[in-house]
């Protein structure tokens, strides 16, 4: 072995030491030129079969060739670590200046937004907001509230019943038994608001659903007044709905309240003179209401004498209707994103 070949060997591999760029290359260059079996390593080992006098010149360039080689791949082995790890810090490095990727989180129902709309009115004004049960008694749901078994106006509330051999039990059809359980369990002043779902057994159209929300009110006390009811519901149809309304009650009959009346609010899409989505009227029925049946007083063991008091009822799912024009009220449990998007007012 030549000292030339191994000049050649030395520039040979310095050459291909300096063309590896990755960690794996190296290893596979330290193989071929250092490892057990490499060009250098073979080398050293065949010293003993050359001429004696050949041997200490060919083993000195030999052993020099080994240092130098294995620094020069220390060094290129660091050079190579470091540009590595700088490639990998570019690449995963965050751009804290890119927007935000804003996550899809839906928004309130629209009827949940309604009923906390309606319920924050009536909280300015003095109510508490009240919650009750879905699966109720008959006896809340109709006797307490005046419509005796055998009255005609049970048929009103056409009621989907739960059990009744035993104890009526039914899915209430409206809001008004939390009348009777709230006076039950406290005495005058009562000033309360209920919201709640309703279920009646009844054939689906653009208005009628057989599940929907209603908000009930109560207010008793000492000379509670017609007055008080009119005004209250005024105040609330004009935060609701604009303050240039006006409002209207007529007669209507409820047998859990005397005189019963039904409240309108003058057309906010024709002002009153006429059209489409108020029947040609000009006006349009939000709620019943009434002044609390003296009957329905002393069923709870208030004293009609000293006390007196009014309630109404309203269905949310009309509200929503009312206030953004929505044609159907089959629209609201459809789950079709479509419409429910369009409510995007409150965020969750
Ligand atoms: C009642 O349910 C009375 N409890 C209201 C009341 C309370 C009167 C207190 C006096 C004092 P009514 O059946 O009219 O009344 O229902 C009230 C409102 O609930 C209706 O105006 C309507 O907006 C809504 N509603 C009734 N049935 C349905 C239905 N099937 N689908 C959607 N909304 C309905």
């Amino acid at each position: 072995m030549s000292t030339q070949e191994i000049e050649q060997l030395r520039e040979r591999a310095l050459r291909e030491l300096a063309e590896a760029t990755s960690q794996e290359a190296l290893a596979d260059w330290h193989a071929r030129y250092l490892g057990r079996r490499g060009e250098v390593t073979q080398r050293l080992r065949q010293l003993g079969s050359l001429a004696p006098e050949e041997r200490p010149a060919v083993g000195r360039a030999l052993n020099e060739l080994k240092q130098r080689l294995e620094s020069a791949y220390e060094d290129r082995e660091r050079q190579v670590r470091e540009s590595e790890l700088a490639e990998r810090i570019a690449a995963e490095t965050v751009d804290v200046t890119l927007p935000g990727r804003r996550p899809a989180i839906g928004t309130l129902h629209p009827v949940t937004q309604m009923i906390r709309e309606v319920t924050d009115i009536f909280a300015h004004l003095g109510f508490q907001v009240v919650e009750g049960p879905e699966v109720e008694y008959g006896y809340y749901a109709f006797d307490a509230l005046n419509i005796p078994p055998e009255h005609p106006a049970r048929d009103v509330w056409d009621t989907i019943f739960i059990e009744s051999e035993h104890k009526e039990i039914v899915l209430r059809p409206h809001t008004s038994p939390m009348q009777i359980r709230v006076m039950e369990r406290r005495q005058p002043p009562v000033r309360v608001v209920v919201p709640g779902r309703c279920y009646r057994y009844e054939a689906v159209d653009a208005t009628h659903e057989w599940h929907f929300h209603q908000i009930e009110g109560l207010a008793v006390d000492e000379r509670i007044t017609m007055a008080d009811l009119k005004g209250t519901l005024a105040e609330f149809a004009r935060q609701l709905f604009g303050r240039e309304r006006r409002v209207r009650f007529r007669c209507d009959f409820f047998p859990f309240v005397e005189p019963g009346v039904d409240f309108a609010i003058d057309c906010m899409f024709c002002r009153g003179e006429g059209c489409r989505v108020c029947g040609g009227s000009g006006w349009i029925e939000i709620l019943g209401a009434g002044m609390v049946h003296p009957q329905v007083l002393r069923n709870v063991g208030y004293d009609p004498e000293r006390y007196t008091g009014w309630a109404f009822g309203m269905g949310v799912e009309r509200l929503v209707m009312l206030k953004y024009g929505v044609p159907d009220i089959r629209y609201f449990y459809q789950g079709d994103l479509r419409f429910l998007a369009q409510f995007d007012r409150i965020p969750l």
